[in-house]
């Protein structure tokens, strides 16, 4: 048993009562490293290594101790000696290095192979800056710098070390690694993170920008913002084959440690690829291959039984495609390697589309990785039809055996039991434990839809997290928000796909409604979170549309008490923690067809919220499992969005014509907004929603205000309501990453 004060006394020679919350902070740290380091290493022959430019983990002490058994009788502890863990948690820095969903689910995903005892590590890049910290002035953003790692922290210096190669220089290694302890597990594995000793953040300039030319001094400086036309950078393609590069040798390295004699290193390796950004991993593994004296075609035979690619996104225009006179002039030896690869695929098939070196020269990612991996997976089931009816429909005649659907997961141990306590040991009380172990039980609690008690008991948890939401707004950004409201959230990277312009125009409607005379049954608060890439300026058109809005009403006293906008600064994991147990409403409105799975629609569900949205991405899975009933789905469906774009048919005007659709739009420019906003950012928001409206926001928004209004009228039938929330709940263990994870395994790592 942990005896916590001892611990303490014997680091600080003092009880916990004397101590500081920043020197627990850092006890609690030493504790749960001691207790992780203490944990065998999991090293079964076959191992995963996730390859990924990303992972998103978010604060680590809570999810560590509750993964480690230690996290209640810690509680306990420091509560006796009248200290409490949540503003100790505080103290810690959020390691952000991600961009939004791929990130984090890398992260859930790192999580759960450690549960399921699986031997499986994420490999990636140790960026002393994650990604760009958000401030706000004069309603628009600013990106400064966010620097996570201190002196003390979760990064465990190893001793490994490797040479990179590019085409002036070579570069020495040095690896941190993080412990990731599975939950009750007795084995643990590891996120690698790649680092270069010289890097100095000297580097930087003013704000975010930096020398990108020094290389040495900046590799690992930066988590690039991914940015919606993703032009390419020489640092970029440095930065992943780095990674790449590293991992290779690790990989090959741990598999000769256990016998492999390479020949048979698909029986120790399989390299699952997130999204393009690790693709380099096939040419460089096949180069250091040969290298060991493997011929070429037995090492190409060798990699492609060994790697599996997973896309994230059906919007061409993000898929990556690097110029390979860039490639050349970073990585040169890789160069007749992608032409050798190019060539025999040009030999094979004449269908242009298919081909890895297009016309102009630059080499697709994505099709290398589909012709010499052994597995291609989509994120959701939509997704991963339309891949293959549309987006890589060539690829999919040729090999369909290849593809495969794994819908995305999130781990329950952050995104129920650390965010929301109350609500988790609510649920132990009723159904018992063994949903920690296996999510589908959360059934269970279908039969408790029409109890009364176990109702009032889920309005008083909403109720308290609403209450910590609020405390949480008010200390961070001094806005004061009305517990008793409606809250209705959109927390996710700002993109034109993800329609945040169609949320505030239905604010938009809704004020116009007030100031007509319609007061709202119930005050409601409209909560938007979400960083735009500094390169997007539409993007950070909609943010400053948003806090206009938010700044124009909260000055209104005839609206200001039925309706409030919150656009919450510096949107991150933390924030999210906060968030998602307090909604009510998840706003999930992308396009039709356009977001490939969305994952924070899951956690929203799971914690209570109704979804009103699209029939897109994982919201399918979502609306199949919980019924008509229980989910507020509105606007096209992807495949007439599909025709749409195909036949070119959609006309933005056409509709901004229509006279419930022009007042909300034409208020983007009023006098009112102007008067606090940036004239030429409203104007050019204006003009892409009645000219160009690329994501078809006005296609869907009358469909979208009449669903959710029905929503709002529906809230107000807190029965009904409830029984709807408790069959979200019952529902969302299908959504828990194990069961992705397990599937993963059975279908393309086959481990164990
Ligand atoms: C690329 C080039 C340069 C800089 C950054 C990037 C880049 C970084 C992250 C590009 C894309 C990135 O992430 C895409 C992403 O997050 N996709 C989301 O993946 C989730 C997990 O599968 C899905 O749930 C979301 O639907 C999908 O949008």
């Amino acid at each position: 048993m942990l005896d916590l004060q001892k611990f303490v006394t014997t680091k600080y020679g003092k009880p916990i009562q004397e101590c500081s919350n920043e020197e627990l902070y850092f006890a609690l740290l030493a504790l749960t490293k001691e207790t992780s380091s203490e944990k065998p290493i999991n090293n079964t022959k076959k191992k995963v290594y996730y390859i990924s430019a990303e992972f998103l983990i978010g604060k680590l002490l809570s999810n560590n101790l509750i993964n480690l058994g230690l996290y209640d009788v810690v509680k306990r502890q420091l509560a006796a000696a009248g200290k409490d863990l949540i503003e100790i948690e505080e103290l810690e820095m959020e390691p952000s290095l991600g961009n939004g969903g791929l990130g984090r689910l890398a992260a859930c995903f790192v999580d759960s192979i450690a549960t399921l005892g699986l031997n499986g590590d994420g490999i990636g890049l140790n960026y002393h800056y994650g990604l760009f910290k958000q401030v706000f002035k004069d309603n628009q953003q600013f990106a400064e710098p966010n620097e996570w790692i201190t002196p003390e922290s979760w990064l465990i210096h190893s001793p490994i070390s490797y040479q990179v190669p590019f085409a002036d220089f070579t570069l020495t290694s040095e690896l941190y690694d993080i412990d990731v302890p599975g939950y009750q597990q007795d084995t643990k594995n590891r996120l690698r993170l790649f680092d270069l000793a010289s890097v100095d953040g000297a580097a930087i300039k003013d704000g975010i920008n930096f020398d990108k030319t020094d290389i040495m001094k900046n590799l690992t400086l930066f988590l690039y913002p991914d940015d919606s036309d993703r032009q390419g950078e020489l640092l970029r393609i440095f930065q992943q084959y780095f990674m790449v590069s590293n991992a290779a040798q690790l990989i090959i390295d741990e598999a000769v440690a256990k016998g492999s004699y390479l020949h048979d290193l698909a029986d120790y390796a399989v390299i699952q690829i997130n999204d393009t950004h690790p693709s380099m991993v096939i040419p460089e593994m096949i180069r250091l291959l040969t290298e060991r004296g493997i011929q070429f075609d037995e090492a190409v035979t060798i990699v492609r039984s060994m790697t599996a690619y997973t896309n994230h996104t059906i919007l061409a225009e993000a898929l990556e495609k690097w110029p390979i006179d860039l490639l050349e002039d970073a990585v040169p030896h890789l160069i007749p390697i992608i032409e050798e690869l190019d060539k025999r695929i040009k030999a094979k098939f004449d269908n242009p589309a298919v081909q890895i070196i297009d016309e102009s020269g630059r080499v697709h990612m994505a099709h290398m990785d589909i012709h010499y991996g052994f597995s291609v997976n989509g994120v959701a089931a939509l997704h991963t039809e339309i891949l293959k009816s549309s987006e890589l429909r060539d690829f999919y005649d040729i090999y369909p055996e290849k593809f495969n659907n794994k819908t995305n997961g999130i781990t329950f141990r952050r995104w129920l039991m650390h965010i929301n306590p109350r609500l988790a040991h609510e649920l132990d009380d009723l159904i018992g434990e063994d949903y920690h172990y296996d999510a589908m039980q959360l059934e269970k609690l279908l039969s408790y839809q029409d109890d009364r008690a176990v109702k009032i008991v889920l309005e008083a948890i909403k109720d308290h997290n609403k209450r910590k939401l609020k405390s949480f707004i008010l200390k961070n950004q001094g806005v004061e928000i009305n517990p008793e409201s409606i809250f209705d959230v959109q927390i996710k990277r700002i993109h034109e796909y993800k329609r945040q312009q169609m949320n505030a125009l239905y604010v938009i409607y809704k004020y116009l409604d007030i100031k007509a005379g319609n007061i709202p049954e119930r005050p409601i608060t409209v909560f938007f979170g979400g960083k735009a890439a500094p390169a997007y300026t539409i993007a950070q058109d909609v943010i400053h549309l948003i806090l206009c809005l938010s700044e124009v009403i909260a000055n209104d006293p005839e609206v200001s008490p039925y309706l409030q906008v919150v656009m919450v600064e510096n949107y991150n994991v933390t924030a999210a923690s906060f968030l998602i147990p307090a909604a009510d409403i998840s706003e999930q409105i992308s396009l039709a067809s356009k977001e490939a799975s969305g994952t924070g629609n899951m956690k929203f569900m799971l914690n209570g919220a109704l979804t009103l949205g699209t029939d897109d991405g994982a919201n399918v899975e979502i609306h199949e499992l919980v019924g008509d009933d229980n989910i507020y789905i509105f606007g096209k469906d992807s495949q007439t969005v599909i025709d749409l774009y195909k036949n070119n048919e959609y006309v933005a005007k056409d509709y901004y014509q229509m006279a419930n659709i022009k007042p909300l739009v034409d208020f983007i420019v009023s006098d009112d907004m102007i008067s606090v906003g940036n004239k030429e950012r409203l104007e050019r928001l204006y003009n892409e929603l009645i000219n160009k409206d690329w994501f078809m926001t006005l296609l869907d928004l009358s469909d979208y205000i009449a669903v959710k209004e029905k929503m709002l009228a529906d809230y107000e039938n807190r029965d009904e309501w409830l029984t709807k929330v408790i069959v979200n709940i019952s529902k969302a263990g299908f959504f828990s990453s194990d069961r992705t994870i397990a599937q993963y395994n059975k279908d393309i790592w086959k481990l164990n």
